[in-house]
């Protein structure tokens, strides 16, 4: 019984990861894919800045529409750090691979700080919004620290 729940799990986990990889042609179309999602993720991501830190004035819709862009931007650049993306065209650190839990986690902590973030835009508060902005901001510095060459 032991035996075949370990060989389905491991199964499950070769196709997983499998499939990881197989969602992309080439490497460097992965490399392409997730520094796409990572820009316009940016994008927006700077539209919310300014408005954090009083260079545009906050408008509740603005900052709903772009935080709403960046809660789903978030979930895509993920896949597309499969096992053999790690050289080309990219700032991505061996530390990726070394220590995927550890990557694993930063990339949930961002997804949850911008999923915070965007309902905290909705609240139409701007200073829930700033902190908010500030604690996805720190998710993305303490990420980069970590896992981007400079
Ligand atoms: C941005 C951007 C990042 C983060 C990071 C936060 O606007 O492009 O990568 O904020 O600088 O510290």
């Amino acid at each position: 019984m032991k035996k075949t729940i370990l060989s389905l799990f491991a199964f499950s986990v070769a196709t997983i990861s499998f499939t990881a990889s197989a969602q992309f042609a080439k490497p460097e179309d992965a490399i392409k894919y997730r520094k796409a999602a990572f820009t316009v993720m940016a994008t927006h991501f700077g539209r919310l800045g300014a408005m954090a830190q009083g260079k545009a004035p906050f408008e509740v819709k603005s900052a709903i529409d772009n935080a709403e862009i960046v809660a789903e931007m978030v979930k895509l650049p993920w896949a597309a750090f499969a096992e053999g993306t790690d050289a080309g065209d990219t700032k991505a650190k061996p530390e990726i691979w070394k220590q995927s839990a550890k990557f694993k986690e930063a990339a949930e902590k961002l997804q949850v700080e911008a999923t915070k973030l965007s309902a905290a835009a909705k609240t139409g508060k701007e200073d829930v919004f700033k902190t908010a902005f500030s604690a996805t901001a720190g998710a993305c510095k303490s990420c980069h620290d970590d896992f981007k060459a400079k």
